[in-house]
């Protein structure tokens, strides 16, 4: 797989598969999540509201991923998944969330994926170690399907700890 260091806003990526740094009732909120829905517009909530009620009641657990489609978005499917809180969730968690949303790629036949900084906002994950995950995470998975994993970094500060982390 090839990767891709990227600045900038992700709802702006064309990419198969755009992940989002969901809250885990699904319904939207700041950050990413909010970007996310505005730009994929009001059937992304209304679909996200049918999941809930069809096959997650309790909302998504942390580390976990489910598919909806994109809608306006540049992409043929959003992968939401939930980060673990730094404070007080274990970050192998945060391993899960990548590792889930490259496995749903592939059943989705996504060759490309976006990723934002999952968990490094709200949820207070210092970038290097975002980095220091994402970069075990891309060693060690071997995929046939996905072609380009990009990496899109909000920040020229978090860019540039991508960069230098996953480049070691
Ligand atoms: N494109 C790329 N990255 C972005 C964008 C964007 N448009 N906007 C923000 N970021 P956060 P979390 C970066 O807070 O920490 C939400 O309210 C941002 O700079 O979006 O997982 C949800 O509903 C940071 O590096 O997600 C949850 O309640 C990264 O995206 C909660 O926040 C993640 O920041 C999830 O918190």
């Amino acid at each position: 797989m090839k990767i891709i260091i990227l600045k900038g806003d992700i709802t702006k990526v064309k990419a198969d598969a755009i992940v989002n740094a969901a809250h885990h009732t699904l319904m939207g909120g700041g950050g990413v999540d909010g970007a996310i829905h505005r730009t994929a517009g009001s059937e992304l909530i209304e679909e996200c509201i049918q999941l809930r009620k069809d096959k997650l009641p309790d909302g998504l657990k942390t580390g976990e991923a489910v598919v909806t489609k994109a809608y306006n978005l540049p992409a043929k499917i959003i992968i939401h998944t939930v980060g673990p809180r730094f404070y007080s969730d274990n970050l192998d968690l945060l391993k899960n969330c990548y590792i889930n949303s490259l496995k749903l790629a592939e059943d989705n036949a996504c060759k490309t994926i976006a990723f934002p900084a999952i968990a490094t906002g709200a949820y207070g994950t210092p970038i290097e170690k975002s980095a220091e995950i994402v970069k075990d995470v891309l060693d060690n998975y071997k995929s046939n399907i996905i072609k380009e994993v990009i990496l899109v970094l909000y920040s020229d500060e978090y860019f540039n700890v991508y960069n230098r982390v996953l480049k070691e």
